[in-house]
């Protein structure tokens, strides 16, 4: 079939656009570490908000600097918001990790809407402001890995994507949620062809609802307490902290609730490196590399990667019985 034939070149050309590019990038990454060493102080002491800490007479003493508020995680530095907001992946801005900084730029993210429709009682367009106002929005510090085997700590402001959910209140088939980032050219997204990017447009994602509905799946609207820049995908993004950073949609406009699993752009370009699941496994390599340790932005050291990220006691029960060497 001829179609299925140019599908096939044209992922063959994606793998070597991204072997290629990733080389490129390890060049340039050890050139830019040195000076965003220092930078990421900087940024990390200006935009960090200043809160004061608790102190018996709960007075500050006269001239005393209250202390930063502090974002890591035990034993793990929260990444510079430098690092979190110039290297990143946003194909339809760039198919490298410096250009989504520049090209998003031209993002309209006001005004914006997001729709929760399909298999819900309730289907509602609900405006951008409306979602903050409804929900708080709470810090959350949450480890990040990229199927490239790079990571970062990041700490997000957002909100339980289940709370929205349970509002649109989902019907008894619904077993999937379906993601669409905007597709837009009034809102200047995508800037790149679906050509040029090796995707389709718009990018799209899938969660099971029972993985939508744990308390750790966030709408994020920012990053260090800011509201979210247009590279990390702006006004809203999905974050799925035990799964592989491509699961993380960016700039939402559309959450349906499904019967049947939905589609995701990275396993419709190559289904045998990016399954539907992409929980973060150690155990299972990428086609072309190990995912057994992981290059954190901002160190020098490799570190080990953990089984779902870290959070398998908070998740692992959602897989029981399943071979997650299959359902990969
Ligand atoms: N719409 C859209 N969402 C996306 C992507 C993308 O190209 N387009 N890239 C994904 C990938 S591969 C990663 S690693 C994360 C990167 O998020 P960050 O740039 O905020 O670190 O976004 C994910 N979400
Ligand atoms: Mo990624």
């Amino acid at each position: 079939m001829v179609i299925k034939k140019s599908d096939d070149i044209r992922s063959r050309e994606i793998t070597d656009k991204k072997v290629y590019l990733s080389r490129r990038n390890f060049l340039r990454g050890a050139a830019l570490a040195a000076t965003t060493v220092a930078t990421g102080l900087v940024y990390r002491q200006l935009l960090a908000p200043q809160v004061e800490l608790a102190n018996p007479t709960g007075r500050v003493a006269p001239g005393a600097q209250p202390a930063p508020k502090q974002w890591g995680l035990p034993g793990e530095e929260a990444t510079s918001y430098q690092d979190i907001t110039h290297y990143n992946n946003f194909y339809e801005f760039g198919t490298d990790k410096y250009s989504p900084a520049r090209r998003a730029q031209s993002l309209i993210t006001r005004p914006w809407t997001v729709s929760v429709e399909g298999l819900v009682n309730k289907p509602k367009v609900f405006d951008l402001d409306e979602l903050t106002r409804l929900f708080p929005q709470e810090d959350r510090v949450y480890r990040f890995r990229c199927v490239e085997a790079w990571s970062m700590v990041i700490p997000w402001l957002g909100f339980p994507l289940g709370e929205l959910l349970k509002l649109a209140e989902p019907q008894g088939s619904a077993k999937y949620v379906a993601f669409e980032t905007a597709n837009d050219p009034k809102k200047k997204i995508p800037a790149l062809s679906e050509y040029e990017a090796g995707l389709d447009w718009p990018y799209v994602e899938g969660l099971r609802l029972d993985e939508a509905m744990h308390p750790l799946t966030l709408l994020a609207t920012g990053i260090y307490g800011e509201p979210l820049l247009p590279q990390n995908g702006a006004p809203i993004r999905l974050v799925v902290p035990w799964k592989y950073g491509f699961k993380n949609i960016k700039s939402v406009v559309r959450i349906t609730l499904a019967e049947r699993m939905p589609p995701t752009s990275w396993n419709r370009a190559n289904s045998e490196e990016y399954g539907f699941f992409s929980n973060v496994n150690p155990e299972v390599p990428h086609p072309r590399w190990s995912q057994a340790t992981e290059r954190r932005i901002g160190e020098y050291t490799r570190r080990t990667t953990l089984p779902f990220n870290g959070y398998a006691e908070q998740v692992a029960h959602l897989y029981d019985g399943m071979d997650l060497k299959y359902y990969f």
